[in-house]
């Protein structure tokens, strides 16, 4: 066999598998893709040439070989145990774990407390890999624990695993024990992709993982983006220096380029394990993959032969679960909620499930499409998942449960051909993916979220008012447009339920002072579809007036810094609708009112380049809206006291600032001079309040 064929597969074995371990277990890419890719191709093509320099552990091997009919049975060398689990979910379950180790240990409470070594409990399917000299020979499945299935094909092309050991005197047999599963982002990502070519979906990560590694045909397998940590080892031979310790062994492996999950512990007794426990309970919904629980092991390997097993379970170990985050359950009915901007969400009314720590009786089903892609239909057995604070999904049907007695397809069009809150017409627009009431602020559901929009802390501020107000007061029919809360008498208010004089006479000291505000704040508030903040404020900028957005064509609009087509067609809609025009009117009618300005497409503001410091209370602005006004006339508001500083606006109670102001010898402004600053003094005013 010529030598330099021979040192060159070598070669780019090495510089490939070394690139993919950088890859898939550092996620630190060394290499473009193509780069990567014609390593592969060379190496692969020198293989077929010369068959006799394939080796079992080349990364040619990843890519799946020919389906297999069926798989061959393994007999584990030593049985594949299982954990116990800790039914008790509570910090106690780690006490009652703590408190049998050391009874079982003949341990006194005198004594001092367990080393114990603590690690998430991955969702997935457990996996033994066999490496003979270091280079994996054989991957297998759990089984029953003394058989497993041959899974070697498929559990090559998982690219986190090693097809050799990193290591110079490798043992002559090691086994790695561990779970090979999905990360939640390649999950999705493979789901869409399957999605787009109108291919079967998978349910969720774990069946993926579970379903892949059963795949008999590996090229199938080798698409399916799976991941593997390490946990513990099966049979050992030859291991000169083997650790001592449970942590220490995947501290080993890990040297060896064995993937092994970073967010893992030791700690002592039973105060340790309550730690992990809670700590990773807190950020469970941020981990890149699901896990169902974390596992508690006796770290030192002396003291797990001393406590041994029961029935299959040893003594050392044990799993604490947290609460599921998928259940099964059924669909009773199929609902819409509309909301502030009229879309029709589908909700679907579930037989009460505990799932993710609550019980749950409702979970969205987003819109038409999600539930065409799902086919989720009334009677259904479905899989609900609550993770965090999100919003419960139904993720998918169990088809082969559902009733014979076959419901048929839910269609929110057919089912709403008109709003259930109002009865205006819905429709679902060319490329949206909802289906919307027409009724606008006349329909009841609008009408509540937008006057709790507009109402809101970021918009015209109105402290107190709430949704059980602004259910009173649309159910009551006292307010039907924003603009009708400024008619309100304090005894209106008064009258309403859980309203005692006191907090009357408060909201209506709120609604008042909320007139004054600034124009970015009322763009804001009217809650125009697709404008946000931020977008209301870069057309406060751009415009100056309300009166010049009221005026601005589309192509006007997207003159604006980051308004595009839809934003700019959502603002004119908004505005060619006479009911908004006249509801416009009426709130600047009720003394609602603003700062304006020429706007910054004709000048770079009176204060450009000033830097101004706001302290104490000033006697009508708010610290926001001084803040605001400040910086719509081009200049900067910092929060300390310099020689930089060009102004100091003080009010009330000012402390040390105006002092630090005083003895730099910064003008000193109260309200009246800040405004009177803003007002340039041509005569030609290009500021005024609008009232
Ligand atoms: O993460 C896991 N799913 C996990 C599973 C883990 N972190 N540790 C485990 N430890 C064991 C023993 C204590 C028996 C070595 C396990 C499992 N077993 C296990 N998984 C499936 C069956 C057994």
């Amino acid at each position: 066999m010529p030598s330099g064929f021979l040192a060159r597969a070598a070669a780019l074995r090495r510089e490939i598998e070394r690139h993919n371990y950088a890859y898939y277990v550092l996620d630190a890419p060394t290499i473009p893709d193509a780069e990567y890719d014609r390593l592969f191709r060379e190496l692969q093509a020198l293989e077929a040439e010369h068959p006799e320099l394939a080796t079992p552990d080349s990364p040619t091997r990843r890519v799946g070989g020919k389906p297999l009919g069926g798989f061959a049975s393994v007999r584990h060398a030593v049985p594949m145990l299982s954990i116990r689990t800790e039914t008790d979910t509570e910090a106690s379950g780690a006490q009652a774990f703590d408190a049998r180790v050391r009874k079982e240990l003949g341990l006194a409470d005198s004594d001092p407390p367990v080393d114990y070594a603590a690690e998430l409990k991955f969702d997935g399917l457990a996996i033994n890999l066999r490496y003979e000299q270091g280079v994996l020979v054989q991957a297998a499945t759990r089984g029953d624990g003394e058989t497993g299935e041959d899974v070697t094909q498929n559990v090559r092309t998982i690219h986190a695993i090693p097809l050799h050991l990193k290591t110079g005197s490798p043992p002559a047999v090691l086994e790695v024990r561990g779970e090979v599963f999905m990360r939640r982002d390649d999950f999705e990502r493979y789901n869409a992709k399957q999605r787009e070519a109108g291919k079967p979906t998978l349910v969720n990560p774990r069946n993926g993982a579970a379903g892949s590694i059963r795949q008999l045909d590996p090229k199938l397998a080798a698409q399916r983006p799976l991941s593997f940590f390490a946990y513990g080892l099966g049979e050992v031979q030859g291991w000169k220096q083997a650790p001592l310790t449970h942590s220490a062994t995947l501290d080993a492996l890990e040297k060896m380029e064995i993937p092994v999950c970073g967010e893992r512990v030791t700690g002592q007794g039973a105060a340790a394990l309550i730690a992990f426990h809670d700590d990773i309970a807190a950020r469970r919904d941020q981990l890149p993959f699901d896990i169902d629980g974390v596992v508690y092991k006796v770290n030192r390997f002396d003291l797990q032969r001393e406590l041994g097993f029961v029935t299959r379970e040893p003594r050392w170990a044990v799993a604490h679960k947290y609460p599921a985050q998928e259940q099964m359950t059924t669909v009773l009915g199929i609902e819409v909620q509309v909301g502030r901007t009229g879309a029709l969400t589908p909700v679907a009314r579930l037989a009460p499930v505990f799932v993710g720590g609550v019980t749950v009786t409702n979970a969205t089903l987003h819109n038409q499409d999600e539930i065409d892609r799902k086919d989720v239909r009334v009677g259904d057995t479905v899989i609900v998942r609550r993770a965090g604070d999100v919003i419960p999904e139904v993720v998918a049907v169990m088809l082969d449960r559902r009733p014979t007695s076959e419901p048929s397809r839910f269609n929110i069009l057919q089912r709403y051909p008109v709003c259930p809150e109002c009865g205006s017409h819905v429709v679902r627009l060319e490329g949206e993916a909802a289906a919307r009431c027409t009724g606008g602020l006349y329909c009841p559901a609008q009408r509540k979220q937008a006057l709790l929009h507009f109402a809101g802390r970021r918009a015209m501020d109105i402290e107190g008012l709430g949704d059980k107000l602004v259910d009173q007061l649309v159910d009551l029919g006292l307010v039907h447009t924003p603009a009708d809360v400024y008619g309100l008498s304090q005894e209106t208010l008064a009258s309403l339920e859980r309203m005692a004089e006191k907090s009357a006479a408060n909201l209506r000291a709120a609604i008042e002072a909320s007139k004054a505000t600034t124009l970015a704040r009322f763009i804001f508030a009217l809650g125009i579809r697709n404008v946000g903040e931020a977008t209301a404020r870069d057309l406060a900028l751009y415009f100056g007036s309300l009166d010049k957005l009221l005026a601005a064509t589309e192509t006007d609009l997207l003159a604006v810094r980051d308004v595009g087509p839809i934003v700019a067609q959502s603002i004119v809609q908004f505005f060619a609708e006479p009911h908004n025009i006249e509801v416009v009117k009426r709130l600047r009618d009720a003394g609602v009112r603003w700062l304006e300005s020429t706007g910054v497409q004709q000048s770079a503001g009176i204060l450009a380049g000033k830097t101004l410091v706001l302290t104490g209370t000033l006697p009508t602005l708010t610290r926001d809206a001084a803040k605001e006004m400040i910086e719509a006339a081009g200049g900067k508001v910092a929060g300390s006291v310099s020689k930089k500083t060009d102004y100091v606006v003080a009010g009330e109670e000012a402390g040390s600032k105006l002092a630090k102001a005083q003895e730099l010898g910064v003008t000193i402004l109260d309200e009246a001079g800040l405004l009177a600053l803003l007002e340039p003094d041509d005569g030609n005013a290009q500021h005024r309040f609008d009232f």
